[in-house]
């Protein structure tokens, strides 16, 4: 099947929404609001929720406490993203004929806007996605809005369906929402990165790729892709891609962006000459790249130049990604509680290595799985302290065992305070905990702003 079609599903039919958090919700007004008849399912109890729930209309029907054979009443079903596709209801379902689509997939079925810029990868989504939707807003004509939405923490089924023809959908896409996804055919799309993340989501580094293949998958002609060329994984997987290919990395014959000398160069198959653009002033060779992807999406869609930089100038990165967050004693705090993997850790890391080994880091949270060694010869080279919290210290401790000085803290309050204790005028003060937040935290974004708190009141208290 060619993605949802509504036509196919009449109004007043039952429509089933799995999940009921934030896409859920979502998706469960739209489709109320579209003529179905709407059940809700979620695996949380009852009491909680019913406070989650309150601000939704009460025509949508809920179960709690799991996923019940009521659900074989509906036509079809939407999935929420974070629900693992293993669960036994999707085998009933299938058994049932009763077809599943991903929250993404409604959304743009009511979409009006069809012009799609979709960004996946392991990371850099966020930045690189709201970089592009800062562009596009500066570079389309009047009249013609740009919306972002997706993965950024926006469901797309609030933004999508209020579109008008000629807008254009931003849209970040994890590999969740690809994966759910039968049918997307985004106009220009990206892959930035891809590292093995969410492995126990998806049950192997094959599933994971081809979700994310799917950014591409049913694209056509005057679509494109951009790519990192220097990304090995990235690469291989660009053979595949049925629309225009552009890379960008290193500056070579096949490459359409790259850096030199501080700018961003970017020339497109059949273009006569270069765009040279000044990047948005972040740290890290990651961001760099990151622009480069955003840039090459606007091109690819007719955007100007003069656009383009005028969002590098005024963008200032997202929360929670190595955000300066003040400076207690001469010493730097930044968060970049959203380092949820090492990979992402590795690249801070990265991006301080020009400043020498006066990083204060601290580690730790919820064990992803993987092991942390890859950062030793980053923190040989930038890090003077580690301070270890939440339940994955322990092995933090064994496998980076001998590099510099750990502080085993437990908590981020104890952490900021031995760091900012043993810190001196000069040294940074980093959040980059390369760990899941969901054992101290309700997310990354809790954990972030717990870290300004803590720093600012140290600031405070000086
Ligand atoms: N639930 C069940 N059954 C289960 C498991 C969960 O009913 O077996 C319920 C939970 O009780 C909860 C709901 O499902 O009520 C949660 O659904 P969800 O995990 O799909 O999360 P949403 O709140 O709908 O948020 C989702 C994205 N979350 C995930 O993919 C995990 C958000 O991305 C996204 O911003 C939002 O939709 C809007 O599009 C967050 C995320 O962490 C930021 N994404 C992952 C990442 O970036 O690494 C992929
Ligand atoms: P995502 O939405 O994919 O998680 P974010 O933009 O939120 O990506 O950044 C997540 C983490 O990854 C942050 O710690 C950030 O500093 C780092 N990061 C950002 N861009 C990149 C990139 N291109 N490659 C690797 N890491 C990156």
């Amino acid at each position: 099947m060619k993605g949802f079609d509504p036509k196919a599903f009449k109004k007043g039919k039952l429509a089933g929404v799995l999940g009921l958090g934030r896409s859920g919700q979502s998706v469960a007004r739209l489709l109320l609001k579209k003529g179905y008849k709407v059940l809700g399912s979620d695996s949380r109890p009852k009491a909680e929720l019913s406070v989650a729930l309150k601000g939704l209309p009460k025509a949508v029907k809920w179960e709690w406490s799991g996923h019940s054979e009521r659900l074989l009443k509906c036509k079809f079903v939407v999935k929420s993203p974070g629900i693992k596709p293993d669960l036994p209801i999707f085998k009933l379902l299938a058994g049932k004929g009763i077809p599943v689509f991903s929250e993404l997939e409604i959304a743009l079925a009511f979409s009006k806007a069809k012009a799609v810029v979709a960004i996946t990868g392991t990371n850099g989504k966020s930045t690189t996605t709201q970089l592009t939707w800062e562009i596009f807003k500066a570079g389309l004509p009047r009249g013609r809005a740009a919306l972002l939405g997706g993965n950024i923490g926006i469901p797309i089924s609030t933004t999508a369906p209020a579109s008008k023809p000629k807008d254009v959908l931003v849209i970040e896409c994890s590999s969740y929402q690809l994966e759910d996804s039968s049918y997307f055919e985004p106009r220009a799309s990206a892959i930035l990165n891809i590292t093995a993340d969410h492995l126990d989501h998806h049950g192997s580094m094959a599933a994971y790729l081809e979700a994310k293949a799917k950014v591409f998958r049913e694209q056509g002609p005057g679509d494109a892709c951009v790519f990192n060329a220097d990304d090995p994984t990235v690469y291989k997987m660009s053979r595949q891609c049925p629309s225009e290919r552009l890379y960008f990395g290193t500056k070579g014959p096949q490459i359409h962006a790259w850096e030199e000398k501080g700018k961003l160069h970017f020339k497109l198959p059949g273009a006569k000459k270069e765009t040279v653009l000044i990047p948005p002033k972040l740290p890290g060779r990651h961001n760099l790249e990151n622009a480069m992807a955003a840039g090459l999406l606007a091109l690819a869609r007719g955007i100007k130049p003069a656009a383009i930089s005028k969002a590098f100038k005024t963008f200032k990165g997202v929360e929670h990604r190595i955000e300066p967050s003040g400076t207690v004693r001469g010493i730097a705090a930044v968060n970049d509680s959203k380092a949820t993997n090492v990979d992402s850790t590795m690249v801070a890391l990265k991006a301080f290595e020009p400043g020498g080994k006066r990083l204060l880091l601290i580690l730790g949270g919820l064990h992803k799985g993987f092991p942390y060694t890859p950062l030793k010869p980053w923190i040989e080279k930038t890090v003077k302290g580690i301070l270890t919290i939440g339940s994955a210290a322990r092995r933090i401790e064994e496998d980076l065992s001998g590099l510099v000085p750990i502080f085993p803290c437990g908590t981020i309050e104890t952490a900021v305070d031995t760091g900012l204790r043993i810190g001196e005028k000069g040294d940074t003060l980093l959040l980059s905990p390369a760990c899941a937040s969901f054992d101290q935290f309700r997310d990354f974004e809790d954990r972030g702003r717990r870290f300004k708190a803590l720093v600012a009141a140290a600031a405070k208290a000086k």
